[in-house]
């Protein structure tokens, strides 16, 4: 390893992530369907900030502080809550300049797992090269930290987690197998990733519930070139 180049290491599910050391990384926490790809969008389109919370009660403490909430369990609106978790909801001048908490089945526990980390960003392929610079200008060791699905590894995150490790390039030293997996499923899914996404466990779970729409919306790339990362309690840009 030379001077410039810095590590990356790839943590398939949250229930994973007690095996790895925090301190000292840089943690990207992914969940490509949805909770990830809902935060970029969301800044995208103006929000001020985003209170991530593990549960529903802690979200709806939010809510009587007078926030906008936004709840999802097993990909439905939780009942109570202003928003859900689909990328359209937030494509809208009615969340500009408003604060957010948010609460999902996935992402944001993923979030409440990772606090002991240096850095927390969010990272989703709507926003993947920004993510890549933002890496690269800060040079330290790095965490792909996987949402998955209620602790089972997924392929969407794993995609991303590969398509991130290839745009990084020899500035990096990959630290685990886990790399070379998520490399190699970059690699068969070739120029299409959405057939390798639409076979998912999660998109079947989604399709049942007729949101097909998001899930072609989550694979672009590149759509906001910005970086949410944590502050205190708040994810912000
Ligand atoms: O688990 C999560 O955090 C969600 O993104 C799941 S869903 O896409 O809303 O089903």
């Amino acid at each position: 390893m030379n001077k410039r180049t810095f590590t990356v290491d790839i943590c398939l599910s949250p229930t994973l992530l007690p095996l790895y050391e925090l301190k000292g990384k840089v943690v990207v926490i992914v969940d490509i369907l949805r909770a990830t790809s809902v935060m970029v969008t969301a800044f995208g389109h103006g929000i001020a900030s985003i209170t991530p919370t593990a549960t529903l009660d802690d979200c709806e403490y939010y809510k009587t502080l007078g926030m906008l909430t936004a709840a999802e369990r097993d990909g439905m609106q939780a009942e109570g809550f202003d928003l859900g978790n689909s990328p359209f909801s937030y494509q809208t001048d009615f969340i500009k300049g408003k604060d957010l908490a948010m609460s999902t089945t996935n992402g944001t526990q993923a979030i409440a797992a990772s606090l002991n980390a240096d850095h927390i960003v969010i990272g989703a392929f709507l926003n993947i090269d920004a993510v890549r610079d933002y890496l690269l200008k800060l040079r330290k060791p790095v965490l792909i930290a996987c949402a998955a699905w209620k602790g089972k590894p997924n392929v969407e995150d794993t995609l991303f987690a590969g398509a991130l490790l290839q745009k990084l390039g020899e500035e990096v030293v990959w630290e685990n197998d886990t790399c070379q997996i998520a490399h190699s499923l970059l690699e068969s899914a070739g120029n299409d990733m959405l057939s390798l996404v639409h076979e998912t466990s999660h998109v079947k779970r989604l399709k049942r519930l007729g949101i097909e729409k998001d899930i072609e919306f989550c694979l672009q790339e590149n759509i906001y070139p910005l970086v949410p990362y944590l502050q205190g309690k708040k994810l912000v840009i």
